[in-house]
């Protein structure tokens, strides 16, 4: 009851106070007055509201309890490895929220929904195929932005969980999801821009002082390159932060006459995240 007393007078509830209530001071609604001027409800009926009352107050408390146990586990089902992506999740998904789904690889390969929409203004309006889909996190933002989106991972879970994201989205019939191995597929794919992010061989990528592109899987950067040529010199490539420069700039000179070249650096709240080559019609002009 002592509980209840410090709750009541925190929260003021109309028609209900611990002292008698003063027919003078309270509007009629809220004080309740019988005809004969005294206040309608009794000792004893007052007690029995309080106790409803308290029982309520109980309720919530059970409910909070219930919420907090629910975050808890939360955290718990989050691996080590994924915890610190986990803190960053809508940085990745903004609609983290609305029921988002990654798996392990997900979770620290996404690229952050902020660097995937400025990666989808360059092609708007167009057709993309995202060579290494993943969760959807680039394919999502295509979607919205392009013409058509074909999204391809070699991953059935992959393409299961960008399936479900896209949904999540609002996207999903606007994108061709592929189960498939890009390098295969690549001869037979049409589409006005490649978007390339491949895998960099997990978290560990940036224990390498200078990353190059054999170090990129499934195979080295320069077949993922030349694999996406197949499709058209518009091509737009993710890569780890600390790639070496001029390894990208030699992509260029695979072709003849060399394809021109944009980098930029990719940063989401002062921190930076990746870098991302832009190649042929996809590069500024003035770069
Ligand atoms: P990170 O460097 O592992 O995280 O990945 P963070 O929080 O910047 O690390 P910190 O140690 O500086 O705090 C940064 C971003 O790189 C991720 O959000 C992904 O978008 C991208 N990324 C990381 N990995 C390991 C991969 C990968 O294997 N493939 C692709 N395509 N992107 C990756
Ligand atoms: N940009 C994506 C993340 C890509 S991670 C996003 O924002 O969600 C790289 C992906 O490449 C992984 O999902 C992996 O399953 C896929 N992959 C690896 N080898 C592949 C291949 N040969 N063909 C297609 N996808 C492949």
């Amino acid at each position: 009851m002592k509980n209840y007393t410090s709750f009541l007078r925190k929260r003021t509830i109309p028609g209900l106070s611990l002292s008698p209530p003063d027919p003078e001071s309270h509007p009629p609604h809220l004080a309740r007055t019988s005809e004969s001027g005294k206040p309608s409800m009794t000792g004893d009926e007052r007690v029995a509201v309080q106790a409803s009352h308290s029982r309520r107050f109980k309720k919530r408390k059970r409910v909070k309890l219930k919420r907090s146990r629910g975050k808890r586990r939360e955290h718990a089902i989050v691996s080590p490895l994924v915890k610190k992506y986990w803190l960053q999740r809508y940085q990745l998904f903004s609609k983290y929220d609305e029921g988002v789904k990654l798996d392990e690889e997900g979770w620290y390969s996404v690229t952050p929904e902020e660097i995937a929409i400025s990666h989808a203004e360059r092609c708007r309006g167009r057709t993309v195929i995202d060579c290494f889909a993943g969760v959807g996190g680039n394919a999502i933002q295509f979607a919205i932005l392009c013409h058509h989106v074909v999204a391809i991972d070699i991953d059935p879970q992959k393409i299961a969980l960008a399936f479900h994201n896209a949904k999540v989205y609002g996207v999903a019939d606007r994108i061709d999801f592929v189960v498939g191995d890009f390098f295969q597929l690549a001869p037979s794919l049409k589409g006005d821009i490649a978007y390339l992010s491949p895998p960099w061989g997990g978290p560990s990528y940036k224990m390498i002082q200078q990353f190059n592109l054999d170090l990129l899987k499934p195979k080295d950067g320069y077949s993922v390159f030349q694999a996406a040529q197949r499709i058209t010199p518009n091509i737009i490539m993710f890569l780890p932060r600390n790639m070496d420069l001029n390894q990208v700039e030699e992509l260029s000179w695979l072709s003849s006459p060399p394809l021109h070249v944009e980098i930029e650096e990719n940063y989401v709240d002062g921190n930076f995240k990746g870098i991302t080559a832009y190649f042929s019609d996809v590069a500024s002009r003035q770069a």
